[in-house]
């Protein structure tokens, strides 16, 4: 435990709390925060309260003060949880993650940068070049990252609308030999659709706002946000200052990560593609449908994509359909369809753009020439900056998957801290006070059961065909869950004029009520794009534009089989994050904003008390408290400090490894910080364990001199 700061700045472990209650909890948490004191443990967790400002604790001297020291030497930093991370990853060789949660704005994306560069800054002593070249791209991959996955939302001007997994390789050195992004469900729908206030990605503006006027120009683009449909929506917030410069720093990250020149310029060929379509309108002019205008924007299209015009053109208004007998006919869109294709069109544009992207990093740091049994174990750290919980005015599809994603996280928290850790007590037969806490599963069924949840219910609806609404799937929803404690049916407020009672629905979530409106759902989930995009794209003479559509190779008859449902992907790839994190060594960052003005200044009491209570933030202190910080099987702790014993050294004598322990523990007089378990022993305080460490550094040189005199003499 953190004892290091005079008591003016608050306790900086939690778990040090004289009583452990939220009013305590509370005081200690702004105290910290107005003197600037940020981050505070609990254990090994550190909690974070985002502070509005640039604190001055991120530098070089901080990151040497953290380096190779234990948790609880420092005052709590990010930089103390990666450190650990990494001690643990390259002492003991193994794989661990860090989980940085908190709903959004509260600091995640920072932390996580703050994080990958201290690791950075860590790793590598010798300069290695091609070490130096991992790392490097690892850092700049965030800046692409952000640009095209982040979106001022009214929540966070710098919102993540994707999630990301960033796995980074060590060799058996500790130094970084590679990595691999994982991203999880980009919330496309933003790219044609934005809510009163909001933006479209970064990446737009950043077009727009800093691309070079003759670059603008040869993709027929003005530089102003104001004249795109699908960058003016959002009102009142065209670009940013930070975009101009933005887009010059995006390209110098392309450009260091090894994207060529031509790969670059199709990037922003496809981003100017999307601008052009969203301005694409239609007309019916006696019962068939045209694009309105001369169509200009039509060529524009097809050059920025290097496919014919005519192929735009069909590809807007008509599609291709396999019937029933077996033919292949074209069918020509109402005005209504190809207004839905367009945007589709662009969305899954911007969507692909992004999996190339990610996918074209991933191949630059895959670890490469890597042979185990010639360089060791590769050990990884995985580190998780996700889309934290959300509640807008108008929360639709993508708010429920992610909402959804932070309660399967909030589940594998308490499965493995509060959980788990109850579990082993247990079964070491360790005397053990019980804590009660909030178990989400419940709600986590509730979406994701098979047969019973949201998710298969709206799949089921999906299926049924064309006649099925996003309404009458409320309703069946309705129906089946009417009884379920954390589902209110779209009765819940016949009363509010605000809300159209037949198109809601509310969750009771873990982090508080959320209401849906279920317009949209079953569109978002069968997410359709119609086929003869897909071939117009892979037949594009651009072949990083062929790279981005590999599927639409396939033919007509071979797309019919019906694929995936987005929520059942995005189910199931939460699904498998999820299993990989539980298998490495879990440690985490708790967010906490605090508050809803982006101040530095204030500490919204109601809040934050609501944030501590949903994170399970007082239940983790309890538990740790109740809990020791330290168990190791007792034949390895023997092993490691036989040598600070006299009764245990060289050998010992007793009858039990447990009772040669009980003397080494009796014999450094921390026997009240201990608790014996069937096969581990339990240490309380990490002191007790420091102590211990550092006799045996002082006594290891020693041993060496002796030994080397034995073996001289023998
Ligand atoms: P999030 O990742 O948790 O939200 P961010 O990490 O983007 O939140 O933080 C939001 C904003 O808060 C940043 O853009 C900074 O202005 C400020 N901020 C956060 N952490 C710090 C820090 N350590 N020092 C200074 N300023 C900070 V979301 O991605 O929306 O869930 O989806
Ligand atoms: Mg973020």
């Amino acid at each position: 435990m953190a004892e290091h700061e005079g008591l003016e700045f608050g306790k900086s472990d939690f778990v040090l709390l004289d009583e452990v209650n939220m009013e305590h909890f509370m005081e200690n948490l702004k105290l910290r925060f107005e003197k600037g004191r940020i981050y505070t443990f609990i254990g090994e967790v550190v909690v974070s309260v985002n502070p509005y400002r640039e604190m001055n604790v991120y530098g070089k001297e901080a990151i040497a003060a953290y380096r190779g020291r234990e948790l609880y030497e420092n005052p709590p930093h990010l930089y103390a949880v990666a450190d650990a991370a990494y001690k643990a990853m390259k002492r003991r060789a193994k794989d661990t993650c860090i989980v940085i949660s908190g709903e959004s704005g509260a600091g995640k994306t920072e932390a996580s940068k703050y994080i990958m560069q201290y690791i950075a800054a860590i790793t590598n002593p010798s300069q290695r070049e091609e070490v130096e070249s991992v790392k490097n791209v690892l850092l700049k991959s965030n800046c692409v990252l952000e640009a095209f996955g982040n979106a001022k939302t009214n929540r966070n001007d710098n919102s993540s609308r994707f999630g990301k997994y960033m796995d980074i390789n060590f060799s058996f050195s500790g130094d970084p030999t590679g990595g691999h992004i994982n991203n999880y469900l980009l919330e496309k729908s933003r790219v044609v659709h934005q809510q009163a206030g909001e933006r479209n990605f970064h990446s737009f503006y950043q077009l727009l706002g800093g691309g070079p006027q003759s670059l603008l120009e040869s993709f027929h683009l003005q530089g102003d946000p104001a004249l795109y449909t699908y960058t003016k929506e959002g009102a009142g917030c065209s670009t940013a200052t930070s975009d101009l410069s933005s887009h010059r720093a995006v390209r110098t990250a392309l450009k260091v990560i090894g994207f060529s020149e031509n790969e670059i310029e199709s990037i922003y060929k496809v981003l100017a593609a999307i601008l052009l379509l969203g301005n694409v309108g239609f007309r019916t002019d006696e019962e068939s449908v045209l694009v309105e205008g001369e169509g200009e924007a039509v060529d524009h299209i097809a050059q920025l994509t290097s496919t014919p015009a005519e192929g735009v053109a069909k590809g807007l208004l008509f599609r291709t359909v396999a019937t029933g007998g077996g033919d292949v006919i074209e069918k020509a869109h109402t005005e209504q369809e190809a207004c839905f294709g367009r945007d589709a069109f662009a969305k899954a544009l911007y969507e692909r753009l992004f999996g190339w992207i990610i996918g074209r990093i991933n191949t630059v740091i895959e670890v490469k020439g890597y042979n185990p049994m010639l360089h060791g174990k590769n050990t990884v750290i995985g580190v998780l900056d996700i889309y934290g919980f959300e509640i807008f005015d108008n929360n639709s599809f993508e708010q429920f998957c992610i909402n959804y994603c932070n309660e399967k996280l909030q589940q594998l928290f308490i499965e493995l801290i509060l959980g788990q850790e109850q579990e082993e007590y247990q079964r070491e037969g360790v005397a053990w006070l019980h804590i009660e806490y909030f178990n989400n599963q419940i709600i986590v069924d509730l979406v994701e059961q098979a047969h019973k949840g949201i998710i298969s219910i709206l799949d089921e609806a999906c299926l049924t065909g064309g006649r099925v609404t996003d309404t009458v799937c409320l309703g069946s929803m309705s129906t089946r869950l009417a009884q379920h404690p954390h589902y209110t049916d779209r009765q819940l407020t016949p009363n509010d004029k605000t809300m159209d009672f037949q198109k809601h629905f509310r969750i009771r979530h873990y982090a508080g009520d959320v209401t849906y409106s279920v317009e949209g759902f079953l569109d978002k989930n069968k997410d359709l794009l119609f086929q003869d995009f897909k071939r117009l794209m892979f037949n594009s003479t651009n072949p990083v534009l062929t790279e981005m559509w590999p599927d639409g190779g396939l033919s007509i008859m071979e797309v019919t089989k019906r694929p995936m449902t987005a929520a059942s992907l995005f189910k199931n790839s939460i699904v498998a994050l999820v299993e990989n994190l539980a298998c490495k060594e879990p440690y985490y960052v708790r967010c906490v904003k605090p508050n809803e003005m982006k101040s530095p200044l204030l500490l919204d009491e109601a809040r934050c008390r609501h944030q501590v209570a949903y994170l399970g933030l007082l239940e983790n202190v309890r538990v740790r408290r109740a809990g020791f910080a330290y168990r190791q099987a007792y034949n390895r702790f023997l092993q490691r400090y036989k040598m600070t014993c006299e009764y245990t050294w060289p050998n010992h004598l007793m009858a039990t490894d447990r009772e040669a322990v009980e003397a080494i523990v009796t014999g450094h007089g921390f026997q009240d910080d201990v608790a014996y378990g069937n096969t581990k022993l339990f240490v309380r305080s990490p002191r007790s364990l420091f102590c211990l460490e550092q006799e045996r550094a002082a006594l290891i040189p020693i041993l060496v001199l002796f030994l080397q005199k034995v073996w001289r003499g023998a």
